[in-house]
């Protein structure tokens, strides 16, 4: 089928918006109408040309929500008419991560992921005889898209698209900072470094938790992805029982460094991906306490654009005048 997608055909390009093709869903996956996608930092990354991973041409966007169309054979966990959010930390529960219990960062497809593939190592996207990668097995970018079974949660049908695509990235990761992967507790103090689309998220989870004061140290959260502040964010945590959560992504190759006097008094440096959030359990209860007023997404979203203007979502990123832009198609 013909479908609308913003492609990125060269790392350092503006994106094109353009008509391409989609084959259907094979087995084990599904085609979902995509109604609305978020624009994140790790979009301008890869389309920078700065992640050595980033292969081009691709559709780029993890940041959705949209609707099943049609589904491959053997998909049994959702139906047509299905209300979705991609996941690019998909959840199979069946692999040795998912049954550990301690991780989310399942590896039932990861390997095609990275590549740029679904999990039978073709792409479903093409120009003519031409291939499309996938991104981070979202992409996005495009009003259709087929994606895994295992990397989409199922959701609340009355929730509006046009805010939970949000929770696709920036909300979770946000906000399962603190709860999943800190554990912070009731009465905690923290600092939050980097007040964007995630930090502002990680505010709202400190607050959910019961944090006290935001502006003490038992807990840190980096959402710059600058190894400088990572280290203050370390050093800033309190001696004996810190822990300082990296959560923005630093560029390839870069490296971070403290004294080893800073661990060895007590502070513990982490790191998480999708707020250690359990893509196809724990999506549907964020957008439910969305729905239950619990939490915010609406004032964080600054802008709404067409498909045809979503480059300039990237601009106004680079400016630091939005928080979040959103696509609805
Ligand atoms: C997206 N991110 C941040 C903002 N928007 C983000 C954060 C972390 C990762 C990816 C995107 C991430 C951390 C660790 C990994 N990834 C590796 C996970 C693993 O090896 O299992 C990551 C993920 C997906 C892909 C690459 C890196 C990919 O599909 N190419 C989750
Ligand atoms: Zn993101």
């Amino acid at each position: 089928m013909d479908v609308r997608a913003a492609v990125a055909v060269q790392a350092g390009n503006p994106l094109e918006i353009m008509t391409v093709q989609l084959d259907g869903p094979r087995e084990g996956e599904v085609l979902v109408e995509i109604k609305a996608t978020g624009i994140c930092h790790t979009d301008e990354f890869t389309l920078s040309g700065a992640d050595p991973e980033g292969l081009f041409p691709a559709i780029l966007g993890h940041e959705g929500a949209g609707v099943v169309v049609d589904v491959g054979k053997g998909v049994t966990s959702v139906k047509k008419g299905d209300h979705v959010i991609p996941l690019y930390t998909p959840e199979c529960r069946q692999c040795p991560s998912c049954l550990s219990r301690k991780t989310n960062l399942c590896t039932a497809i990861r390997a095609t992921q990275g590549q740029g593939l679904m999990p039978d190592g073709t792409s479903r996207f093409s120009i003519g005889k031409d291939k499309i990668f996938h991104f981070i097995g979202c992409s996005t970018f495009s009003n259709f898209t087929v994606l895994s079974e295992i990397a989409v949660a199922k959701v609340n049908p009355d929730a509006p698209f046009d805010k939970i695509c949000y929770i696709g990235c920036g909300v979770t990761t946000g906000i399962g900072a603190v709860i999943n992967t800190a554990k912070v507790e009731q009465g905690a103090t923290a600092v939050v470094f980097g007040l964007g689309g995630i930090g502002l998220n990680v505010i709202q989870g400190l607050k959910l938790a019961g944090a006290d004061q935001i502006g003490g140290a038992d807990y840190t959260f980096d959402c710059t992805g600058n190894t400088k502040v990572m280290r203050q964010a370390l050093e800033a945590s309190h001696r004996g029982w810190g822990k300082s959560v990296a959560i923005g992504v630093a560029g390839a190759g870069q490296e971070i460094s403290t004294r080893p006097f800073q661990l060895v008094t007590g502070r513990s440096w982490m790191g998480t991906a999708f707020g250690g959030a359990r893509g196809r359990t724990d999506v549907p209860k964020i957008v439910d306490w969305y729905m239950d007023g619990k939490i915010q997404i609406d004032p964080m979203i600054t802008h709404t654009l067409k498909l045809e203007d979503i480059n300039n979502g990237f601009d106004l990123m680079h400016e630091g005048k939005s928080i979040r832009s959103v696509v609805v198609y």
